[in-house]
């Protein structure tokens, strides 16, 4: 008897309902209609591609499980009526699949995150090899579940010469190309576009907020480093609205409730967006967070929210700025740094006119990275 037939114990039809006796006591109830729009057979279903082949509204609003049998090698044939369509189901299916047992798949909110503060790297940061990356699968792998877990990491080794960003990224997806270009300089500048292309210290950000949607993904490769200060800060942003959600439920919700407009203009560019400062899931978990002090439009809002907004916003700035949630270090010459733009906030210290600081940068996207740690993850099971 093989695996299969011993995961389902037994299985009945009520109402509209499959309802399943699990060989470890589980119980599902399966509804008719979810069955039969997620039928298996090449009929419903590319069998190359695992495309379903028709839309919910071509199956019979009155659908209904006439019968659910066992065939011989133990899957489940369930036949529905009025169409008289018989799909077969296999059990490992079902148990993988059935809504009642198992979460929808999430790679993006806080409850799937490694959320850290100062002293969670006490004993180092997140470093990997860029010669293992590039070469060796396990390597990457490494890399790509460092940024889904903790949302940043950073390759050493890398050599010290200009493209590396672009290089990286041909590794794990796609670039994100924006008014910046494919990849841009960061270095003082004379009549810089953005306050970046500076000297000064930056408060801590995430990367372009006024583009909707955003770069989910920012690489930072440091070439040169020989000025005093230009220190690196990272916070955890979604650490950081905990934080603000324990210390004050009220500010939290106005915050993830208030939509605000962000907006970048020069010469040749003009992007605007209206969104929250932190987004919420449909499970009210956190999922993206939005903040740069310099990019903020007008804030319109009205008349009896404004205090009240002020205040959340004047909240979380301080939560974001404290010295317990940020770690601070210096990118050395040949570090590449990876951060998830939707969670991580990255800020840098004012560094001396003496010496040079030259990093370049570039944008990727999540989607590809999380792709590709997929396909890699499927590899090993
Ligand atoms: N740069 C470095 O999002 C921002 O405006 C921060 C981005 C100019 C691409 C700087
Ligand atoms: C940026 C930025 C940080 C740095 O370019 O977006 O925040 O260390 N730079 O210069
Ligand atoms: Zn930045």
């Amino acid at each position: 008897m093989s695996q299969e037939i011993e995961l389902i114990v037994k299985f009945s039809i009520v109402d509209d309902e499959l309802v399943i006796e699990w060989y470890d006591g589980k119980e599902s109830r399966v509804y008719a209609h979810w069955l039969r729009d997620h039928c298996q057979m090449p009929t419903s279903i590319n069998t190359n591609n695992g495309q379903r082949l028709f839309s919910v509204v071509d199956i019979p609003e009155e659908t209904y499980i006439e019968k659910a049998y066992k065939d011989e090698k133990g899957n489940v044939c369930v036949l529905f009526q009025p169409e008289n369509h018989l799909s077969v189901f296999s059990q490992s299916w079902l148990r993988k699949n059935c809504y009642d047992l198992n979460l929808h798949f999430d790679d993006r909110s806080e409850r799937q995150k490694k959320l850290w503060q100062k002293d969670t790297f006490e004993a180092g940061l997140p470093f990997v090899d860029f010669e293992s990356m590039c070469n060796d699968e396990s390597g990457k792998l490494d890399m790509l579940r460092l940024i889904r877990d903790v949302g940043f990491v950073v390759l050493e080794n890398v050599p010290t010469k200009e493209g590396q960003v672009l290089k990286v990224i041909s590794e794990l997806g796609y670039t994100r190309e924006t008014n910046y270009g494919a990849l841009f300089e960061v270095r003082t500048e004379v009549n810089p576009n953005n306050l970046a292309y500076t000297n000064m210290g930056l408060r801590s950000h995430t990367d372009n907020p006024y583009r909707d949607p955003v770069p989910t993904v920012q690489l930072l490769h440091c070439l040169e480093s020989s000025t005093e200060g230009g220190d690196s800060v990272l916070v955890d942003g979604f650490k950081a609205a905990t934080v603000l959600r324990q210390e004050s439920k009220e500010d939290f919700d106005i915050l993830t409730s208030t939509w605000i407009n962000f907006r970048f203009s020069d010469a040749k560019t003009d992007l605007r967006s209206r969104v929250p400062m932190i987004e919420l899931n449909d499970n009210n978990e956190i999922v993206k967070v939005r903040y740069n002090n310099r990019s903020i439009d007008t804030i319109k809002l009205p008349t009896n929210k404004i205090r009240h907004f002020y205040k959340a916003y004047r909240h979380w700035s301080e939560i974001i700025e404290r010295d317990d949630l940020k770690i601070i270090f210096k990118l050395s010459e040949g570090d590449l740094m990876l951060l998830d733009n939707t969670r991580i906030m990255h800020a840098r210290t004012a560094f001396s006119k003496k010496g040079k600081r030259y990093l370049q940068g570039a944008y990727t996207d999540l989607d590809g990275l999380y792709s590709l740690l997929n396909i890699l993850e499927n590899r090993k099971k």
